[in-house]
């Protein structure tokens, strides 16, 4: 079986442990080990924030003294960089947001920002900058005129997407939809709400989704449905894997600690749903999680592990429940194949249908409504499998 592409963000492993009711409980990593350990560990790349890599605020020859710590440490282990993104919520001035803040001098400097650090991601070859609106949203529904700040949210994508354009990047953009933490209420807050708005952009060709798992759960949404939807609209561009336990705050859990039945037909889908059985998803496998505040170092570099423990054992539970004769005959009983027969049959119009008394007048719907529709067997199959009960 080929590598499976797992990646991590430097902020992941590197979180210390502190959140809003508690100092940190672990020391800062440095980039350059995170890289090394995470290699070890049989990562194939790494993601940043410009903030993870460079301390805000460092002049110019610090910046390049962290550039080229990590180009080294990225050459010595083979790891790539897929992917990049900005921090445009941890300093105090992007406290209303960047793009959408109400000041325009904010918007200004948050442009500037992530325009500084596309360059670098293109220098290390990132294909995919990420944008997280964590900061672009309100609490007061007065103090934030929403319509006038997806005309902000647009004016920045526009301006981004004509710089890699002009500047002859291959570099994509991916929105990541969150429906609230840091903010009350945060733009963009669903796959939905983030297709919707990309149809809106100058350039959307360039413009997909990093969807997280957490964050639609954190919705009450199906994650799996949503990276469905993502794929039929071609605009899944990256994902952000990792585990949520119902609606509550955002909990970035090692993937599949959290709903782990949708992690299962998630991974399904990504793995076996695409044309003959392959890969519906060919990017990278980016874990996005928080090591619990809980554990020691050690505890972090186990939980990193786990999260590519996770994907791949639910990867061959996925493809034994494909290969398992009772579950092909209960996906037959449930009709599933029979949906992506077209409704109306090849050069059938309008008018043979309406001509066709089989498909109304001699309708049986009350046999129709009485016949079962086998779909509970297709749970307990895929659990089974989950529970090692079936081979
Ligand atoms: C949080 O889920 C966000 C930030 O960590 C980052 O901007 C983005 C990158 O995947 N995810
Ligand atoms: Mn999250
Ligand atoms: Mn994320």
């Amino acid at each position: 079986m080929e590598k499976i592409p797992f990646t991590f963000g430097l902020w992941t492993v590197g979180w210390p442990a502190r959140d809003p009711f508690g100092d940190a409980t672990r020391p800062a990593l440095d980039p350059v080990e995170t890289v090394h350990r995470l290699a070890e560990l049989g990562a194939t790349g790494v993601t940043f924030h410009d903030d993870d890599l460079i301390p805000f605020g460092s002049d110019d020859a610090e910046r390049e003294r962290h550039i080229e710590r990590f180009r080294a440490a990225l050459g010595e282990t083979g790891l790539i960089v897929p992917m990049a993104t900005t921090n445009l919520f941890t300093h105090p001035v992007f406290k209303d947001g960047g793009f959408t803040s109400n000041r325009r001098d904010v918007r200004r400097y948050a442009l500037r920002k992530v325009l500084r650090n596309i360059d670098l991601a293109a220098s290390l070859g990132a294909k995919t900058y990420v944008l997280w609106g964590g900061r672009e949203g309100a609490e007061s529904d007065s103090a934030k005129d929403v319509r006038a700040a997806l005309d902000r949210y647009k004016e920045g994508l526009d301006l981004l997407t004509s710089y890699v354009i002009e500047k002859g990047y291959d570099i994509r953009f991916a929105i990541e939809p969150k429906p609230n933490e840091p903010r009350g209420d945060i733009l963009l807050p669903t796959i939905g709400h983030a297709l919707g708005f990309i149809n809106e952009l100058e350039h959307s060709e360039r413009v997909g989704l990093n969807p997280e798992v957490g964050h639609e759960q954190m919705a009450g949404l199906n994650f799996m449905h949503g990276i469905a939807q993502a794929l039929w609209h071609g605009k899944l561009f990256h994902i952000d894997l990792n585990g949520q336990r119902g609606i509550k705050y955002d909990q970035d859990l090692v993937f599949g600690h959290g709903d782990l039945l949708n992690a299962f037909f998630l991974v399904d889908l990504l793995e076996f749903g695409g044309p003959e059985g392959g890969r519906a998803y060919e990017g990278p496998r980016h874990f996005d999680y928080k090591p619990a505040r809980t554990e020691d170092v050690a505890g972090v570099w186990a939980s990193a592990a786990a999260n590519m423990r996770m994907y791949t054992l639910l990867r061959e539970r996925a493809e034994a429940y494909r290969a398992d004769p009772e579950v092909q005959a209960a996906l037959a009983n449930a009709r599933v194949a029979e949906l992506s027969e077209t409704t109306l049959g090849a050069g059938e119009t309008v008018a043979d249908l309406l001509a066709d008394k089989t498909a109304f007048e001699d309708f049986d719907v009350d046999a129709a409504g009485a016949e079962g529709a086998n779909f509970v067997q297709l749970t307990q199959l895929a659990i089974e499998h989950l529970l090692g009960a079936r081979k």
